[in-house]
């Protein structure tokens, strides 16, 4: 008791972080105290350049004035509605708005708060789909090998990164595994689509076979594999996956909550690799990051499927307190402009080039083992110590944020997402530095 009335405002104790070295950081603490564009200023005064947009979420760069007004005045003018059975402009506005940015087809929207739920929706989606269809044997869900799909019992379930699930019990029963597509022996230093592993796809066929196709409700992969260190999918993989879905009336859901809204030089990656899904989970990039918000995409078939029974009667049993929220809507609506006006969701193409070219060019730095990229997405994956792995990535973090740089580790993989506003000279500082860190051979 006495110990907490005497905590002073700067103690770090009592926030237990997330997904963080508790100890680590609490003996050397790293606070951004504000942010501009593509730089954070940390609590001793420096200016970091951000090479992960956040959490791969601040794709319009940080503080940006729309976006900062937008909820400012959302906020003095409706603060919150009720979301069940009640609504706000706002909400509709926007869901309007991303179904017209969305892959043709994807005409509806649900909202959440997080990835994680987004992804929760999608899988209870694809499940009750199968049932108002009549088809209430297909409960199985099929995941992927190194998936991230966020951090709930169904999204532990079908992803696929031991650390994540192994200390939750046994998750959710009937859901299988595909393999995963990193194949580096044969695709190591690949730019974009790595030209082996996509016949990893028929795996699938593999799977269906064993369970048969009458008890599969979905499949869910991200486009590209974000957290387990940026796997960009093979030549062919994701059309193949497609093809086996539809000749076996399972649905695919694309986990779009790293590469929706531009990351790969389009909105979604689903136009990037033109492979339509039927759902697409997203959450990050909807608001900049700037406010909790996500959104699951579904096809008019999808959605329709459930307008049947009594008018009065509610139609499909999910949503959240604050499903489609105002001032998160807000902050959605005016991300979208700025998107618009600055042509963000485009614009990875056009540096990508640039973007790989200096990626690559670290090739030569010591204990380099793979470059691997697509838009404006990069991962350095380094040889890991012997008997001590994630330490040399974890090294080169906390040499990066000392030179003023922010890089995104995973195992020994260094993942970068910069802001889409990113500027050439950005690119060059931030290779510049990394080159500077690996060639100090940590
Ligand atoms: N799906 C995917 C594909 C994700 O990448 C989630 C779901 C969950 O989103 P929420 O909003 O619940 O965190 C994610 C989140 C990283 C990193 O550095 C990636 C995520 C989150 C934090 C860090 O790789 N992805």
């Amino acid at each position: 008791m006495s110990d907490r009335l005497n905590a002073a405002p700067n103690d770090l104790r009592a926030f237990w972080m997330p997904f963080t070295a508790n100890r680590q950081f609490k003996k050397e603490p790293r606070l951004f105290v504000s942010a501009k564009d593509m730089y954070y200023t940390t609590h001793d005064g420096r200016q970091v350049l951000d090479g992960t947009a956040g959490l791969w979420c601040v794709n319009a760069g940080h503080c940006r004035p729309k976006i900062t007004e937008a909820i400012r005045q959302q906020a003095g003018e409706l603060d919150y509605a009720p979301a069940f059975q009640l609504g706000h402009p706002k909400a509709f506005e926007l869901a309007n708005r991303l179904v017209d940015i969305a892959p043709e087809g994807m005409d509806h929207v649900l909202y959440t708060n997080s990835g994680s739920e987004s992804v929760e929706t999608a899988l209870k989606v694809a499940l009750a789909y199968h049932r108002v269809k009549g088809n209430g044997s297909r409960l199985r869900l099929i995941g992927r090998e190194r998936g991230y799909h966020g951090v709930n019992f169904g999204g532990i379930s079908v992803g696929g990164i031991v650390t994540n699930r192994k200390m939750f019990g046994t998750l959710l029963t009937g859901v299988d595994h595909m393999p995963h597509t990193h194949v580096p022996g044969k695709n190591a230093f690949t730019r974009g689509e790595p030209e082996h592993g996509g016949d990893i796809a028929s795996e699938l066929e593999r799977i269906v076979t064993l369970h048969d196709a009458s008890t599969i409700a979905a499949v869910i992969v991200e486009p590209v594999a974000g957290s387990t260190g940026v796997l960009i999918p093979p030549k062919g993989y994701l059309q193949k996956l497609r093809e086996i879905c539809t000749k076996h009336g399972i649905l695919l859901i694309f986990d779009e909550v790293i590469t929706g809204f531009g990351r790969l030089g389009t909105p979604f990656a689903a136009q990037y690799y033109d492979v339509k899904p039927d759902i697409i989970t997203t959450a990050k990039g909807l608001t900049n990051g700037v406010i909790p918000m996500g959104a699951v995409f579904v096809t008019s078939e999808i959605h329709d499927a459930f307008m049947q029974g009594p008018e009065h009667m509610i139609e499909f049993f999910h949503g959240y307190t604050y499903s489609g929220n105002p001032i998160a809507s807000a902050a959605a609506l005016a991300t979208l402009d700025t998107y618009k006006e600055e042509g963000l969701l485009t614009r990875a193409a056009e540096l990508a080039d640039y973007w790989a070219d200096a990626l690559h060019s670290l090739k030569d730095c010591p204990n380099v083992i793979d470059i691997r990229n697509t838009g404006l997405i990069g991962a350095i994956e380094l040889d890991p110590i012997a008997g001590e792995p994630t330490k040399r990535a974890f090294t080169a973090f906390l040499k990066a944020y000392e030179k003023g740089l922010l890089i995104r580790t995973t195992g020994d993989i260094i993942a970068l997402s910069p802001p889409l506003i990113i500027e050439k000279h950005h690119i060059d500082e931030l290779f510049g530095k990394l080159r500077e860190i690996l060639q100090n051979n940590i």
